[in-house]
């Protein structure tokens, strides 16, 4: 216990300390926002991710950034409340990545969440190699669990399993465990070679 007894008199006793303790916690990092797929057809491209936590002031909210690029913030940046879902309309032929950060209740802001994984936006989704043969040049698509048949350098061929025909797709990189007999999501736009053939510039994830 302690009075001051009058003011501006100065004290030349003992020094006194008082620690005081000052608690600061971040909101944790929330979970990887998801989406529906490597594609869709809904222009309606939803993200949903799971919850940040904040044990002294609460969460806030969410501060929700969603691109063309991962990392990127060119369809969306801003705070969204407490909710854990956001959707954007996209376009046609253009990929979509999600990321978020809590906000608490004091404002502190937690580290960003990784990116989502991509998806695409496309005309036509769930088509087979033989519809996607009849799509114009330049229209979007994605099949599902097509069988990878053959692999060369900068591309590749699926087709449905036992059916013929396939199909080359042309990735921008080769997609991390492609091998032949694995299945693959195949995304992209349909395109036409000088000599004929008809392909899909696009990419592909490796299911199993
Ligand atoms: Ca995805």
């Amino acid at each position: 216990h302690w009075q001051m007894l009058r003011e501006h008199l100065l004290w030349f006793g003992q020094r006194l300390t008082i620690p005081i303790d000052v608690v600061v916690t971040l909101p944790t990092k929330p979970g990887t926002p998801t989406d529906a797929g490597t594609c869709t057809n809904e222009t309606l491209v939803n993200f949903s991710w799971t919850e940040s936590t904040d044990s002294v002031s609460g969460i806030a909210g969410y501060n929700c950034r969603i691109g063309t690029t991962p990392g990127g913030n060119q369809a969306y940046d801003g705070f969204v409340g407490n909710v854990l879902a956001k959707s954007v309309n996209g376009s046609i032929g253009t990929t979509y990545y999600c990321h978020v950060q809590g906000k608490d209740n004091v404002g502190n802001v937690g580290p960003w969440s990784d990116s989502s994984d991509g998806i695409m936006v496309v005309e036509n989704a769930g088509v087979s190699v033989a519809a996607a043969k009849f799509l114009p040049d330049g229209s979007t698509l994605g099949m599902s669990s097509e069988v990878v048949t053959a692999v060369f350098g900068d591309c590749f061929y699926v087709q449905e399993s036992g059916g013929i025909p396939g199909i080359r797709v042309d990735p921008p990189a080769m997609p991390a465990g492609l091998a032949i007999g694995k299945t693959v999501d195949v995304w992209g736009t349909m395109k036409t070679t000088s000599s004929g053939e008809r392909y899909i510039q696009g990419d592909a994830s490796v299911l199993d």
